[in-house]
């Protein structure tokens, strides 16, 4: 993958939505999001079939503004639908495992340290998220908000790796991310919540 399909890394599942989730996403394709990741999560999330379904019509419309479709977490359902990548966590399986599942795909991994940044890289991964950088009401289990060091901790130690930013990004503190080296941000509700998409992801774009 090349670093620049971060920039706008827009993250999504039902939940996240108020107006029709389909809209959202193809509202934000239209405006330039360079990757989307579907993390269905929650209560109220779907399952099975509900969700298979959601995850092709998501997966197709990726397609027609040719922009990579990730699946959060679910390998199984990412391999099951050909999707172009997978995006885990630390308490995920194995990311060597996954690697040799998703040949030629892409496999992004959440890490929070330099050594889970090192078995990242070592391990085969195609990018690394790092967060949260701030405060976030997304993640009710997110670790505590870690600020840019970390983040520009990496940058330094891996100047060409691609690392994209998560957690509380907004318009408003998004340039101190890329700023700190993130190729890119990664978002949920400063686009999936705000009142004029179009304008908020231009705004990601110009970063
Ligand atoms: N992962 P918002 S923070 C999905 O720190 C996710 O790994 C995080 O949502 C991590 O843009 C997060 O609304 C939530 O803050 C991001």
């Amino acid at each position: 993958m090349k670093r620049t399909d971060l920039a706008v890394y827009f993250i999504m599942g039902t939940s996240n939505c108020i107006d029709s989730p389909i809209e959202v996403l193809e509202e934000a394709l239209k405006a330039g999001v360079t990757i989307f990741q579907l993390r269905e999560k929650g209560e109220d999330a779907l399952k099975g079939y509900d969700l298979e379904h959601f995850a092709i019509a998501c997966q197709m419309l990726c397609k027609s503004y040719n922009v990579p479709f990730i699946v959060n977490d679910d390998v199984d359902l990412a391999l099951k639908i050909n999707a172009d990548g997978v995006h885990v966590g630390q308490d995920d399986i194995a990311l060597e495992a996954i690697r040799t599942k998703f040949k030629g795909k892409i496999v992004g991994i959440s890490v929070h340290t330099k050594e889970e940044m090192e078995k990242a890289v070592i391990g085969g991964a195609d990018y690394v998220g790092i967060g949260p950088i701030y405060e976030t009401k997304s993640k009710p289990d997110a670790k505590k908000p870690a600020g840019v060091t970390f983040l520009h901790q990496a940058r330094v130690i891996y100047p060409d790796f691609p690392i994209v930013a998560i957690g509380g990004i907004t318009e408003q503190n998004a340039h101190e991310v890329r700023q700190a080296g993130a190729d890119g941000v990664a978002v949920i509700s400063a686009i999936s919540e705000s009142p004029d998409r179009k304008a908020t992801i231009q705004s990601f774009s110009s970063l």
